[in-house]
């Protein structure tokens, strides 16, 4: 498998995991956010709920009050590009 589909697989693995928890296993809610923020490493405080609230509003882009897989690999990309473009 390539770097770049295992990353993929990745990505797609971690949305999962979290997804599944409650609800929609296709969308997060701002639990299952906070929860998936937490265990990457995103948020320093899972209590701080202005962190949390803060990502969840850059990644609902449709503001329907779920993160769906679209709107996560969005922000994910976004990140990345902050991270490693130039
Ligand atoms: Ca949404």
């Amino acid at each position: 498998m390539s770097d770049l589909v295992q990353a993929m697989a990745l990505l797609r693995s971690v949305f999962n995991k979290h997804a599944g928890k409650e609800g929609d296993p296709e969308t997060l809610t701002k639990k299952e956010l906070c929860d998936l923020l937490k265990h990457e490493g995103f948020v320093t405080d899972a209590k701080d709920k202005c962190q949390v609230d803060n990502f969840f509003k850059e990644l609902d882009n449709n503001q329907d009050g779920v993160v769906s897989f679209q709107e996560y690999v969005t922000f994910v990309a976004a990140l990345s590009v902050i991270c490693y473009g130039k």
